[in-house]
């Protein structure tokens, strides 16, 4: 099943919606399989938005990811990469859709709330940046029949 990486950003921690964003999750069907709040250090920060090194807005994102915890999480289910960063909104929260995460709640583009893989090679990589094998769960919530029509 597709797994994609998802982080409540400073921002997001310090205005409390941090159960507000997992419900939006939770409540679409998707499963939570790994969870954790930490503060984040400057080389994983590099290495997470390793893409943009050369971006002028580099030193701002690391110095904001860096600046506060975060929660970090891994979720599971059918498309979910796509799904969540649909859910999420785009990435400036002006430009966001009304009932997204980054519509509802964000305003500038250096704050907005959540980070979501976009795509499956990015997932896998930010999986494994992120969480070791151990600190992810496989179980199987017993509501999955009511949530697929067929489970795997
Ligand atoms: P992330 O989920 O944080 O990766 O955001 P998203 O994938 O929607 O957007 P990308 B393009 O990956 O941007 C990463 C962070 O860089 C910030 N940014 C991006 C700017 O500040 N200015 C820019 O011109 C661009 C392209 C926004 C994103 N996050 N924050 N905070
Ligand atoms: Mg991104």
């Amino acid at each position: 099943m597709e797994r994609t990486f998802l982080a409540v950003k400073p921002d997001g921690v310090q205005r409390g919606l941090v159960g507000k964003i997992i419900s939006r999750f939770e409540s679409k069907g998707f499963k939570l399989v790994a969870l954790k709040m930490l503060k984040v250090s400057r080389d994983l920060a590099e290495k997470h938005y390793g893409e943009h090194k050369e971006r002028s807005f580099f030193p701002g994102l690391v110095q904001f990811i860096t600046s506060d915890p975060v929660v970090a999480m891994v979720w599971e289910g059918k498309g979910v990469i796509a799904a969540s960063r649909k859910i999420i909104g785009v990435t400036n929260p002006l430009n966001a859709d009304n009932g997204t995460i980054r519509g509802e709640f964000g305003i500038d583009v250096g704050r907005n709330i959540i980070h979501g893989s976009d795509a499956p090679d990015t997932a896998e990589r930010e999986i494994s940046l992120w969480f070791s094998h151990d600190e992810i769960t496989s179980w199987q919530p017993s509501v999955t029949s009511w949530v697929y029509e067929q489970p795997e």
